[in-house]
């Protein structure tokens, strides 16, 4: 099949779903081609089957505001043109979706291109709501030839946010276990935690759903009974606040903010425990990548972590902002070892047999082979 993948490039978990899912369909034979305003994060060197498109953004003196949803549809009319495309995949409806459906309708009787849609978060449960945007997010998912969601959670958001009966499949997120495995090398240990300490460890970008600076809370409490070092991995708009707030509780030499990283499998697996206490989560892709490395999560409840995290088993689950409850299930991992190493193990199994690669993307080429039928 010859599969154009629409997604934004540089900028959280969709975006790196879409890259390993285009990475994965051209391995098994697929033609991919990435639409996109740059090169994709992981698409760092070359492979076989796999092509990049860049949107040109044309600058014109009586454009006050860039026109990035047009300049879009504008190229993906051309690769389904000039690549005759059987699927277009966009990730994260806005815009995507609604210039998917632009360039779908412009060929109208020229191409007969199929339009699948993946809702990733919070173009659903946030910015999709928006008044001004949530008409045509629901637009565009009735008029998609298939739609679907990253959990359970976040298919049922969409029917009732958007009053919709459109059919949405759920096809969870994956991870390649093999890249994603336990690996531990005892310099980085030594380098982040040079006196033996605990290793707490959080990835995200920083945006306030995450809510980084809860980390440095459930640090604090931790550091009352644990000698322990908080790993800070990514960067954002609330990087500033977790900083401010390690230097008043006195705790900054605990806390070691590394800044975005590639070699993520390396670094999580010298963690003890992955922390993940977002407000809003559709699937919680950082968690997934955690547990793959065989790091236990303490997440809160929030979205669809509950389908990703068993609670009790590998790892655990509380309220939102309940600080003194995941600081107590975290040390409870951290001062119990017998208790970590089945955490661990329930973990790394879990990611194997729910989320790898292998049970998953067949389940997207299913999807566009029943389409194109
Ligand atoms: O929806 C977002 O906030 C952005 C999106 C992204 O591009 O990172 O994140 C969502 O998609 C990820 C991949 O499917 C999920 O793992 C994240 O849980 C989800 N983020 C939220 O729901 C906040």
């Amino acid at each position: 099949m010859k599969i154009g993948i629409v997604c934004y490039p540089t900028y959280g978990g969709s975006g790196v779903v879409a890259t390993e899912l285009g990475t994965s369909l051209a391995k098994r034979g697929h033609q991919v081609h990435f639409i996109t305003y740059a090169q994709p994060m992981r698409l760092d060197r070359f492979q076989d089957n796999i092509f990049f498109h860049e949107v040109e953004m044309p600058n014109y003196p009586l454009f006050e505001f860039q026109l990035y949803s047009l300049a879009l549809a504008g190229k993906i009319i051309d690769v389904i043109k000039y690549e005759n495309l059987d699927i277009l995949h966009v990730h994260y409806a806005i815009p995507h979706a609604i210039s998917g459906y632009l360039a779908k309708q412009t060929l109208q009787g020229i191409s007969n291109v199929k339009l699948v849609t993946t809702l990733h978060g919070t173009d659903i449960t946030l910015i999709g709501l928006e008044p001004s945007f949530l008409p045509l997010v629901k637009f565009s998912i009735e008029q998609s030839d298939a739609v679907t969601s990253v959990s359970r959670f976040l298919a049922e958001k969409t029917k009732t946010g958007f009053n919709t009966d459109a059919e949405i499949q759920v096809i969870n997120n994956f991870i390649d276990t093999s890249v994603y495995n336990r690996d531990e090398c005892p310099q980085i240990r030594r380098k982040i935690a040079p006196n033996g300490e605990k290793i707490l460890m959080h990835i995200s970008n920083f945006r306030p759903v995450k809510r980084v600076t809860d980390t440095v809370l459930i640090l604090n409490e931790v550091l009352k009974s644990v000698p322990t070092t908080l790993v800070l991995v990514g960067d954002g708009p609330d990087r500033a606040e977790a900083e401010r707030l390690s230097r008043e509780l006195g705790i900054a030499d605990n806390v070691k903010f590394l800044g975005k990283q590639n070699a993520l499998p390396e670094i999580l697996s010298a963690a003890d425990v992955f922390l993940l206490p977002s407000q809003s989560e559709s699937f919680g892709l950082s968690a997934l990548e955690a547990m793959s490395c065989g790091t236990p999560v303490v997440a809160t409840s929030m979205g669809g972590i509950p389908e990703v995290i068993v609670h009790g088993e590998s790892g655990f689950i509380a309220e939102l902002g309940d600080i003194q409850r995941m600081a107590k299930y975290t040390v409870d991992l951290l001062t119990n070892e017998k208790k970590w190493r089945i955490f661990s193990q329930n973990a790394r199994q879990r990611a194997i047999e729910k989320f790898e690669t292998s049970l998953i993307v067949p389940q997207y080429e299913e999807l566009y082979k029943r389409l194109l039928v």
